[in-house]
């Protein structure tokens, strides 16, 4: 009798824990099942919240201003290579300078629920209203390169670049040392970049600021033109058909201008380097190489490669971490005497 109890128990026993292995692998395969859909339905906020916990590598969309330099391809490679190395899956739109296309490649951003949204901006201003609609979605925004112009700092979280002001500063003393002062006027020509960019505006400042203590220091002429090649040889043709032999410093906003602008120099039968004292700004290799051959005198570094930089923030945001709202990078200037040894390991 007791020994029949004890079977009848081990019985409902073991029909209780089949019935929970049952219960427990169904359950198991459901949750599979909702990670994988969750993969493909991503429109539907409520299934993938259920399968975020299951761990799913972070999204980064990147708004690139576009690839009108040297230096810019060496910015969008270190980004695409530093996403690679890392679990972060990036989402890389190149919005060819239009401040409009970078717009709608945030709002697709949003929609496509990305984890950060980072933007090169190609120009300061005009960011409020779309930062905002970003901030209504939750996702933390991270500026690079260059700056947004924006009443509430809250709408980034931080801004990784250079010191484009320190940039100009720098380019400023080197000339105020290479020409001593003179009774008669120096004149200056300046080939600035896109207009209303930080690079641009910033660059433009610091140098002023740094000169405006002589007056011999004359500035001829200053435009626009880019950040390119093609623009930086027309400006500067523009200028010496205007000022000729008068233009004894080209102050020009990065490599790509000055490339043009050195073509410009030589047509018009003068030697960039010695009939005119030339100042670029980025430190491509290049740019490295005219100055070995003497038509450069001094390059002011402008860092492209923050792409490491970048995914470490985008992790440390998802951490939760509190980031520093400037993160500048390290530089240095390069003159005729320093370049060789720098060009051997220059990756750009
Ligand atoms: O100097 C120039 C590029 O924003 C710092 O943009 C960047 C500038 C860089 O086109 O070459």
């Amino acid at each position: 009798m007791h020994f029949s109890k004890l079977k009848t128990t081990l019985f409902a026993l073991t029909k209780l824990i089949m019935t929970m292995s049952f219960l427990l692998l169904f359950f198991g395969c459901e949750q599979v099942q909702v990670k994988e859909s969750a993969n493909h339905v991503e429109e539907d906020s409520h299934v993938v919240s259920i399968a975020t916990p299951i761990s799913k590598e972070p999204v980064l969309g990147f708004s690139q201003l576009g690839s009108e330099s040297e230096w810019r391809i060496a910015n969008s490679s270190s980004i695409k290579n530093s996403a690679i190395e890392s679990d972060v899956k990036l989402i890389f739109q190149n919005a060819e300078q239009s401040q409009e296309k970078q717009i709608e490649a945030i709002r697709e951003f949003v929609k496509q629920k990305v984890d950060v949204i980072a933007i090169a901006p190609v120009v300061e201003t005009g960011w409020d209203y779309i930062l905002k609609e970003v901030k209504q979605a939750g996702i933390p925004v991270i500026i690079i390169d260059r700056l947004v112009d924006v009443t509430d700092p809250s709408l980034y979280v931080t801004h990784i670049g250079s010191d484009f002001y320190e940039e100009g500063r720098k380019a400023g003393k080197y000339l105020l040392d290479k020409l001593p002062k003179s009774n008669k006027p120096i004149g200056i020509v300046e080939l600035k970049g896109t207009e209303g960019s930080t690079p641009s505006i910033a660059r433009g400042k610091g140098f002023r600021d740094v000169i405006s203590s002589r007056s011999d220091l004359q500035f001829l002429k200053s435009e626009n033109a880019d950040f390119t090649v093609a623009k930086g040889k027309e400006v500067m043709k523009k200028f010496l058909k205007e000022k000729g032999r008068d233009i004894r410093v080209l102050y020009s906003h990065n490599d790509d201008m000055t490339f043009g602008a050195l073509e410009a120099i030589e047509e018009y039968g003068l030697v960039p380097g010695k009939d005119i004292v030339v100042i670029t700004v980025d430190g491509t290799r290049k740019a490295l190489e005219k100055m070995n051959e003497g038509k450069i005198n001094l390059v002011v570094e402008c860092n492209p490669l923050l792409g490491p930089n970048l995914i470490q923030a985008v992790k440390e945001v998802l951490k939760g971490s509190t980031l520093p709202k400037r993160i500048v990078t390290p530089e240095n200037v390069f003159t005729q005497v320093t370049a060789e040894k720098e060009i051997a390991s220059r990756s750009y």
